[in-house]
């Protein structure tokens, strides 16, 4: 192990257009639970699977059961960045790392610093109206109950990426450019599992992938360097 440590502080030190791609593993270490933790949980308070709740039409069909789901699994507002989102926004500020990709929802690398994060599947900070496109913020979801409205009468949606919805396109566009003009891609925290944001690896074309995920995913073949660790840990022990 800790000649891969050496090895990534080496291309690292070397790398001067480096981009990250994470997902929910990255937040793990600050408390708030991935996918299959909480697939794990559903199974004892849920009646449907979290990929039927948050999908488009269990929204639009069950509106109470979505956000009685949502407040309870997907607001973890007291989290606080951990090593892996701190290191990535340091890397940022001294110039080598040029975007965070991201693909969850909590808002944790701005929290941390970054300023570059392209958010994949939105954000639990950002709420609008379906009907007049007011915006609201986390507060106004926590402290309303049941399903959320706005003055105008109509429901209030978190600005997230629910199943069935498509990615947006700026942001995916942008993406894509970066990792295709990156020099080294580290790749973290995530299943690889939930397309189109998986496949985005594929737009890498040089010979620096790093992967540091706990458990086996279907890109590992693909790493150049394959760390299966904890991502906080790993990043913690970075000379940056
Ligand atoms: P996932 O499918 O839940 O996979 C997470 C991966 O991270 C798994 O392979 C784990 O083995 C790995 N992992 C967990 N903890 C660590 C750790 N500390 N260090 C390294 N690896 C770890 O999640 P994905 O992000 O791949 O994709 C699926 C959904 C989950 C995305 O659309 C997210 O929006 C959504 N999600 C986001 C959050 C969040 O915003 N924090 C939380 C839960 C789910």
């Amino acid at each position: 192990m800790e000649d891969k440590i050496e090895l990534l502080n080496r291309w690292i030190e070397e790398a001067d257009n480096i981009v990250f791609f994470g997902g929910a593993g990255v937040s793990t270490e600050s408390g708030i639970p991935d996918f299959r933790s909480v697939d794990g949980l559903y199974n004892q308070q849920y009646k449907y699977p979290p990929e039927s709740i948050i999908s488009r039409s269990f929204f639009q069909s069950n509106p109470l059961e979505f956000y009685r789901f949502y407040r309870d699994r997907m607001i973890y507002d007291e989290a606080k960045p951990n090593s892996a989102h701190k290191m990535l926004a340091r890397l940022e500020s001294i110039g080598k790392l040029k975007c965070v990709i991201t693909q969850n929802i909590d808002g944790l690398h701005q929290m941390a610093g970054s300023k570059n994060v392209i958010e994949l599947h939105g954000s639990i900070h950002r709420n609008y109206c379906m009907r007049c496109h007011r915006f609201y913020d986390l507060a106004y979801i926590e402290n309303s109950e049941g399903v959320p409205y706005c003055e105008c009468g109509g429901i209030v949606k978190p600005d997230v990426v629910l199943y069935e919805e498509c990615l947006n396109e700026d942001d995916l566009k942008k993406a894509v450019e970066y990792i295709s003009n990156a020099d080294m891609l580290i790749v973290g925290g995530t299943s690889l599992g939930v397309y189109p944001a998986a496949g985005l690896i594929d737009y890498y074309s040089k010979d620096k992938i790093v992967l540091i995920n706990k458990s086996a995913t279907p890109y590992d073949g693909r790493a150049n360097l394959l760390i299966n660790d904890s991502i906080g840990q790993v990043f913690s022990k970075l000379r940056v």
